[in-house]
């Protein structure tokens, strides 16, 4: 049985991963870990607070808890990246190489990384995305994604590590809340608009991104993970999509369900940053190399999050707006 040490698990993506996995191979084989201890499922079990800038502490705890693969998910994201640009290539860079030199030395079986659309930039094709293509990213976010994108290959050539990575788009669910990011509009919307709020949206309407539900993220990093080593022919990151929409359209969308939902546009600074991202991703390396196929649309992933939502308001467990 693998041991699994998640590293950022109290994020959006790390939460529902770490849940996951305990749900796969039980609550005594992965250990989750992040700076701050939050409210959230991955306090339950095991638990190790850790700073991934901290190089010995993260060789102690794989070291005390046997850990065979570690997911390292912990990084600052391309808004807030852009108001504290040293810190977001200090923690995603530094703590990257920290996890390889780890698992270099350890001989861990398999590490996974995230990276993101945010490798592209303004040169990249816009439309279907190519996996591979012009990569000059404008945000200090994107840098440091392509910057650890070659990381990792370069620890898989040289030194033989299992490095797995996916291009994120902009991950949706409605458990917790977005860190810090560009696409975080499309999670909060949903929180708007259940509880009878308008929303007023960072981007303009008509502001096309390449977007995933979070069930699929989750599926697609296992079955990333869980996939043969010869199949992997990527050792930088994969593309990986599944829908793409405007704040627009996420809107009408969610008037299918709640007709008197208002949205109102006052584009900020992130709008330079989408503008820079392509709209759709050619994710067709991922589907031929190791099977990826989503399965959630724009209208089904509505309806899912608002079914979700309603439920749980109704428990009165969601009570932010
Ligand atoms: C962000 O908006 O920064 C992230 C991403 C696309 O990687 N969600």
């Amino acid at each position: 049985m693998p041991r699994i040490l998640v590293i950022g698990a109290s994020g959006q993506l790390g939460s529902e991963l770490t849940q996951e996995l305990k749900n796969i191979i039980g609550e005594d084989n992965v250990v989750a870990s992040d700076r701050n201890i939050s409210a959230t499922s991955s306090r339950q079990g095991l638990f190790e607070t850790l700073d991934v800038l901290d190089g010995d502490l993260l060789y102690k705890i794989v070291n005390k808890h046997k850990i065979t693969q570690i997911y390292h998910l912990a990084a600052i994201l391309s808004a807030v990246g852009e108001q504290h640009p040293k810190q977001a290539w200090t923690l995603n860079i530094d703590g990257l190489i920290n996890v390889l030199d780890v698992a270099k030395e350890k001989k861990l079986d398999k590490i996974f990384w995230p990276s993101s659309i945010a490798v592209f930039g303004p040169n990249t094709p816009v439309n279907h995305t190519p996996q591979n293509t012009i990569m000059d990213p404008l945000t200090v976010y994107g840098i440091s994604k392509l910057a650890g994108e070659r990381w990792c290959e370069y620890y898989f050539h040289n030194y033989g590590v299992d490095t797995r990575s996916l291009r994120y788009p902009g991950l949706i669910g409605y458990k917790s809340p977005a860190g810090g990011g560009t696409t975080d509009y499309a999670v909060d919307i949903y929180h708007k608009a259940i509880n009878k709020k308008p929303f007023e949206c960072f981007l303009k309407e008509d502001t096309a991104l390449p977007m995933m539900y979070m069930p699929d993220a989750i599926r697609s990093t296992i079955e990333l993970m869980k996939a043969d080593k010869v199949k992997i022919k990527v050792r930088s990151s994969y593309n990986i999509n599944a829908m793409s929409f405007t704040p627009k359209e996420v809107a009408n969308s969610i008037k299918m369900h709640i007709p008197d939902f208002k949205i109102s546009y006052q584009p900020d600074f992130r709008q330079d940053i989408a503008d820079s991202w392509p709209r759709l991703i050619d994710d067709s390396c991922a589907r031929k190399d190791w099977g990826w196929n989503p399965e959630f649309d724009l209208n089904k992933m509505t309806k899912d999050i608002l079914e979700n939502l309603k439920n749980l308001k109704s428990t009165a467990i969601l009570n932010t707006d």
